[in-house]
């Protein structure tokens, strides 16, 4: 329910930098939620997963290849964006760039005239969903990698082909992979790099480690810090390719004094594999696993990319699918009803008290901060009253339920299910005004099937 009076804390911290506030491109990438990642090229056709450089693009042809079946199926599971690897580090270009012969205009594929990123942006747009490009700086294939600036040049006209040639990009995501040759170890220009990008698509959030938009939640399980804050300090990861454990527990978990507002992007794969490999296909994420993955990356104020492989005809597998369509319908079943709908607030010591018309049972709570001002909330706790003659020794009838850290966009938090006939929220920390705008008590039925399951064990 939304939750219409502001939220008291009983406890303020002094924050130590003005406080970041999102930007309209990252307050409506982050209110997407779900983004999908499309990983196709040499290695869907090698059954690797990093190529060398050396791959003959004659086997290349993905034959079937429908990159409207990608956005529809992409469109109709609630996906916002489709962020297509448009080079991955073998080289090998999915448009017919004309930087290098390595590219799908030496392939069999559409007679040698076809073009990858033209079919997946015009896919996106006539799916109605917005399109992102992944341009592995990492390139085993080409000559000049390692040399420095000659490199760098080839690859800015590689992005330069990207950000004007396709229309509208909503997402540039770079990682930070860095590979040895005898000319030496390439050492990226990122502040060449991202201001070409903001040069020639404004609009665009910049995915890489370190931002500067976006930044990258540390690891690729699928979980966020069950702290997260969406400010950070840039000091801490400068570059992207950093895996120290001091960034990387600055990626995961942000810092509530952080001068810039970078929220975390939490990129994992449906499959083992990030690219399709056949012997994979019995191990794809089913959509109970993705509303998991959901909740522990969307729940934890981060945005979920996604990412399902098309297969060597070009379409994603009929398991991929099945699986996006029942996360879809699982998230409309759990999420999509409010148990607190109609309930009533009143105010209780600091802490707000919330009434549902009649008592509810419930085993998940979704919480969330109104982030245009910033993130702020730094500790809350939830608790249930107990009917009177449960009460404590001292008459206290508020039972501790959940409690959390960081709100932001959304927080998501199960507990074994219970009967709730009032709910009161605690905020005990903040960094500045506290702004919940909902809480939602939920029913998730499968977390039974797998206790009891887990019971039977
Ligand atoms: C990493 C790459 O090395 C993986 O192959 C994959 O593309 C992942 C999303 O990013 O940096």
């Amino acid at each position: 329910m939304l939750i219409d009076r502001p939220t008291a804390a009983l406890a303020s911290a002094p924050r130590l930098t003005p406080v970041p506030r999102p930007s309209r491109a990252q307050l409506a990438w982050q209110r997407e939620e779900l983004a999908m990642f499309v990983h196709l090229g040499m290695n869907t056709f090698t059954g690797r997963e990093w190529g060398e450089g050396t791959e003959d693009p004659a086997i290349f042809d993905p034959q079937h290849l429908d990159a409207r079946q990608w956005a529809r199926t992409a469109h109709e599971a609630g996906f916002g964006t489709l962020v297509l690897t448009a080079k991955h580090h073998d080289g090998f270009c999915l448009w017919p760039s004309a930087t290098t012969s390595h590219t799908v205009a030496a392939s069999p594929w559409r007679g040698g005239s076809g073009d990858v990123v033209r079919e997946a942006a015009e896919a996106c747009a006539a799916e109605g969903i917005r399109f992102g490009i992944y341009c592995s700086p990492w390139d085993r294939n080409a000559p000049s990698y390692g040399s420095g600036r000659g490199y760098d040049d080839l690859y800015i006209a590689q992005l330069t082909e990207l950000l004007t040639g396709y229309g509208d990009v909503a997402e540039v995501w770079f990682d930070g992979a860095v590979g040895e040759t005898a000319r030496g170890r390439q050492s990226y220009d990122w502040d060449r790099i991202f201001g070409t990008v903001r040069a020639l698509q404004p609009d665009a959030v910049i995915f890489s480690d370190a931002g500067p938009d976006v930044r990258w939640v540390g690891n690729e399980d699928g979980v966020a810090g069950a702290t997260c804050w969406s400010s950070i300090d840039p000091a801490r990861v400068p570059t992207p390719g950093r895996s120290d454990p001091w960034s990387l527990d600055s990626l995961r978990s942000g810092d509530p004094d952080g001068q810039v507002w970078r929220p975390a992007e939490t990129d994992v794969s449906i499959r083992p594999g990030w690219f399709w490999h056949e012997h994979e296909n019995g191990s794809v994420l089913d959509g109970g696993a993705l509303l998991d993955l959901y909740l522990a990356s969307v729940g934890r104020n981060s945005k979920l990319l996604l990412n399902v492989p098309p297969n060597r005809d070009g379409l994603l597998e009929r398991t991929d699918v099945a699986a996006l369509r029942s996360f879809a319908r699982l998230r409309e079943e759990v999420l999509g009803t409010d148990l607190l709908a109609g309930a009533t607030i009143s105010e209780d010591r600091g802490a707000l008290v919330i009434t549902p018309p009649a008592p509810v049972v419930a085993d998940l709570v979704t919480l969330a901060e109104d982030i245009e001002q910033g993130q702020h909330v730094a500790a809350f706790r939830l608790q249930v009253e107990v009917a009177e003659d449960e009460a404590a020794a001292d008459g206290e009838r508020w039972r501790p339920l959940t409690s959390g850290t960081t709100i932001g966009h959304l927080r998501a938090l199960r507990f074994p299910p219970i009967g709730v006939r009032r709910l009161r929220l605690v905020v005990d920390l903040t960094y500045g005004p506290a702004r919940v705008r909902s809480v939602s008590l939920h029913r998730d039925a499968r977390g039974e099937h797998r206790r009891r399951a887990d019971s039977h064990d």
